[in-house]
């Protein structure tokens, strides 16, 4: 039998983010791993009282301890460390401690989850989690909380006092919206989202004190759609001009053809954006639901990227059912023609409870459902076109072939300043060529000191990038999404 909070008094809360195998490897480190921390378990720590005492720690860049005795321990299952989760969960079980397990795999597969939680969450959870709490004291947690209210407007205060800022390479990682209003089958989030909103923003107010907290000039918005609602993104990015930031972000390939809003964005210091290309056939955007970047001019979309000073990190994914072995050179080919700077592969990866998985696994076509490998750089169905043994060889060949020194200046080429060129250049090297120094940089816990180097480099390396040069759409596109009518996006009007 768990125990409980004793009535009254200051909880001992653990919280773990558990990381998969790759992570911890004693011989090499993936620079990843180290980017961001635990965002979502800080921001859950926020809701603890005051007299509680929280340790947070992050697998992917410090060892747990095992020999603690916290009365309530919160670990954040994604699919690759699943099982290394449900691992934790029992130790800490077996040591008496009442234990919470959520996040997005706990969501898609929940019976799963149970088998080794008292409580288990579904969804974002910023309703069930305050609630849990308030049960938990009173010594009447439920086993399940199914998250229905979405809304960021009583988020409290992020612990980011619990983040070893010195471990990660961009500590300001920062979430201003949650989920996207689109619905690609293979994405995470309607099934992350069901039962409630899939799409909401916090105040803009909200969101400048949240940037105004952060420490030093990079953030990183991690958000899956920062341009998605477009008057709380105008809003803020008006706001955020003149504060001095340098920021990254992420949003669709439409909403960077929209009139204006990238320039903002750009104006109020967007130096690298990711874009979700995909794929470069029509028939794979029709089938996975992929409406966004139909008929999209993929070539103006980016043109109007770089003339706003900004660099692009394009996510394809590899896999689909028009795709046969001529897939990756052809993507790598057109990337590198197209100048973008960093490129992002996936083989294509069906999460389960998306309608992808369904999919897959009605036609028969699963491999299997060994978690730690659905980490998109596994085949785990049967591709329509080729073997599964020849996705995961094109796969780690696009990686290869796009970050040969010829690619890199060949792309870094098609930039029309010399400073742009040399900026493409050491950012795309940067990633890939120089892992050993990444490595050694993690081993000796000074990966922080290669932040100046990261906003050097997304500046320009000391050179103004020309940005407000965007060209513009010739046709003022209208936005074919319903943009939700959130309270910030009424206020931000
Ligand atoms: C940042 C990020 C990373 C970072 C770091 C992760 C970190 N430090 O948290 C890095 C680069 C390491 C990474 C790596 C990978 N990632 Co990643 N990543 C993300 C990203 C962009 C943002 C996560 C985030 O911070 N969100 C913001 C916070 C506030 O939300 P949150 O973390 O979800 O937490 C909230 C809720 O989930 C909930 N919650 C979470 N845990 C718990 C626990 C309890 C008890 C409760 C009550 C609530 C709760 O409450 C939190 C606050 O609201 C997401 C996309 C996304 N939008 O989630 C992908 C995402 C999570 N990644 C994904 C994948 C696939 C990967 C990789 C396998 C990809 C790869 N090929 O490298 C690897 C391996 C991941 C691993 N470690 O096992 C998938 C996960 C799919 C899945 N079903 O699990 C996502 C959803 C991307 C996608 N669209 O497919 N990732
Ligand atoms: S646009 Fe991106 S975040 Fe939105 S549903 Fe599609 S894959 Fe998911």
């Amino acid at each position: 039998m768990a125990h409980r909070a004793p009535s009254g008094q200051p909880l001992k809360v653990k919280m773990i983010l558990p990381a998969l195998t790759e992570a911890t490897s004693p011989l090499f480190r993936p620079v990843k791993y180290s980017l961001f921390p635990p965002l979502g378990l800080a921001t859950l720590a926020g809701y603890l009282n005051e007299h509680d005492q929280v340790t947070l720690e992050d697998e992917h860049v410090e060892r747990v301890r095992l020999d603690d005795e916290p009365d309530l321990v919160v670990i954040q299952a994604y699919i690759t460390s699943a099982y290394r989760a449900y691992e934790l969960a029992d130790h800490y079980r077996r040591r008496g401690a009442y234990v919470c397990l959520g996040g997005l795999h706990v969501t898609s597969l929940p019976d799963e989850a149970a088998m080794h939680a008292d409580s288990i969450f579904l969804g974002p959870d910023e309703d069930t989690w305050p609630q849990f709490l308030a049960d938990f004291r009173r010594g009447e947690p439920k086993p399940r909380y199914q998250s229905t209210i979405r809304s960021l407007t009583e988020l409290p205060n992020i612990r980011r006092d619990l983040i070893k800022r010195h471990l990660y390479l961009v500590p300001n990682s920062i979430v201003v919206t949650r989920g996207c209003p689109h619905h690609c089958d293979f994405c995470y989030k309607d099934a992350f989202f069901a039962g409630g909103s899939s799409f909401y923003t916090q105040t803009v107010d909200a969101a400048l004190a949240e940037i105004d907290r952060l420490p030093g000039r990079h953030l990183y918005f991690l958000d899956d759609h920062l341009f998605g609602n477009r008057r709380f993104a105008e809003a803020l990015f008006d706001a955020m001009l003149g504060m001095g930031r340098l920021w990254q972000a992420a949003a669709t390939v439409n909403s960077v053809l929209r009139p204006d809003l990238l320039e903002k964005a750009a104006d109020a210091g967007l130096r690298s954006l990711f874009v979700g290309f995909e794929t470069l056939s029509t028939s794979n955007l029709q089938q996975h639901g992929k409406r966004q970047n139909l008929n999209r001019d993929y070539a103006l979309a980016i043109q109007r990227i770089h003339d706003a000073g900004v660099m692009i990190n394009g996510s394809f994914v590899f896999g689909m059912d028009d795709d046969d072995s001529s897939v990756f050179g052809r993507t790598v080919d057109w990337a590198v023609k197209q100048g973008i700077e960093t490129s992002t592969f996936h083989i294509m990866t069906p999460y389960p409870s998306t309608g992808l998985y369904q999919q897959i696994e009605q036609q028969g076509r699963l491999l299997h459902r060994d978690w730690n490998r659905y980490d998109t750089r596994h085949t785990v169905y049967r591709p329509a076109k080729m073997s599964p043994e020849a996705l995961e060889q094109g796969y780690w060949n696009s990686y290869r072939e796009f970050y040969t020194w010829r690619n890199i200046l060949s792309a870094a080429g098609t930039k029309s300043t010399l400073s742009s060129r040399a900026r493409h250049a050491a950012y795309s090297a940067g990633w890939k060529k120089f892992e050993g120094l990444w490595n050694l940089a993690i081993r000796l816990k000074q990966i922080s000191q290669m932040r100046p180097l990261l906003e050097n480099v997304l500046s320009g390396l000391g050179t103004v990038i020309p940005n407000n040069k965007a060209r513009r759409p010739t046709i003022d596109e209208p936005c074919e999404i319903a943009i939700p009518q959130s309270p910030a996006a009424v206020r931000a009007r």
